[in-house]
């Protein structure tokens, strides 16, 4: 592989769900040995530390259709700005969550410089969700939604007006979990979505090589791998918020990876939901990390 300059960000938000405690996902993952891990590959890293806002343990005015919705934009026009200066420095963003309601600041911030990327969500949720359908109200279910522009306008138009990635360019991996409303979103634009039905039916080879054969054949300028933790079974990442039995396995995982790998597509990766207060002994950073040296070209000859 290449060998990239990477910028590190941490992201310490969990306001977009929930359940407390996926802020101290960065460290974790830190501790996890995520830098050496990297260096070890050869790649250059530079850890860039964590974007954080004071919000202290209770967030203003939440509201039950978007909760914390202050805190959740804030944080994200800083992670937004803060990604469109790594790019005009030309070096590949690895950010750190926090929860899932991040990748709205990382797809507007990628949005400034990739005018047709591509983006592979691997998560057990499909994130698409609006104020409107949304179930709970938490703002980590809605992130796709917003980056095709749907949903509230203050989380649609967040850093710059309008739509950040083409529905067509979106494909979502290892599903198990949709709501009625996101259903309906699919089905109205076509979004590829590779259930875990596919994933047992077919394998992952064939699953991932028809994901990047799909962005491809749209001449995508850009792959972001979004990986929630959730997308693997609870068995190997029990440190999440809103796990769901039935997931990908950890070696299904390694295997995309490589895949994604070996594509050299990726442009920019996120790992989104590790919650240290729910896990058991850092095992799920543990596991984000080993995935992370997959993707970043790790070879055991
Ligand atoms: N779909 C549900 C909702 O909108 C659950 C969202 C899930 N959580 C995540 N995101 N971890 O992938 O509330
Ligand atoms: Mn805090
Ligand atoms: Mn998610
Ligand atoms: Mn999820």
């Amino acid at each position: 592989m290449k060998k990239l300059s990477i910028s590190m960000i941490g992201v310490s938000l969990d306001l977009g769900q929930s359940r407390r405690g996926v802020d101290m996902g960065p460290s974790a993952i830190r501790y996890a040995g995520v830098v050496d891990r990297v260096e070890a590959i050869g790649h250059q890293i530079t850890d860039e530390g964590d974007i954080h806002i004071n919000a202290g343990l209770q967030a203003e005015n939440s509201d039950s259709k978007l909760k914390n919705l202050k805190e959740v934009l804030e944080t994200n026009k800083k992670l937004a700005e803060k990604v469109e200066s790594v790019l005009k420095e030309d070096k590949f963003p690895l950010i750190l969550g926090g929860d899932h309601s991040i990748a709205i600041g990382t797809l507007a911030g990628l949005s400034t410089k990739y005018k047709n990327m591509g983006v592979i969500w691997y998560d057990a949720h499909a994130d698409l969700n609006t104020d409107e359908t949304s179930p709970s109200g938490n703002i980590h279910g809605m992130p796709l939604a917003v980056s095709i522009g749907r949903g509230d306008e203050r989380l649609v138009n967040l850093h710059r007006d309008g739509q950040k990635i083409k529905p067509q360019n979106i494909v979502i991996i290892g599903a198990r979990s949709i709501d009625s409303g996101e259903r309906l979103l699919i089905k109205e634009l076509g979004i590829q979505v590779y259930t875990m039905h596919e994933i047992d039916k077919y394998g992952m080879t064939t699953v991932m090589q028809k994901a990047l054969q799909h962005l491809e054949g749209n001449q995508v300028d850009g792959v972001h791998l979004s990986l929630d933790l959730d997308a693997l079974d609870p068995l190997y990442t029990p440190g999440v918020g809103t796990p769901v039995p039935g997931g990908v396995s950890y070696r299904e995982s390694h295997l995309a990876m490589e895949i994604l790998e070996e594509s050299g597509l990726i442009t920019s990766a996120e790992f989104v939901e590790v919650n240290p207060i729910l896990d058991e002994r850092n095992k799920t950073a543990d596991v984000a990390v080993a995935l992370m040296g997959s993707l970043f070209g790790e070879k055991l000859l």
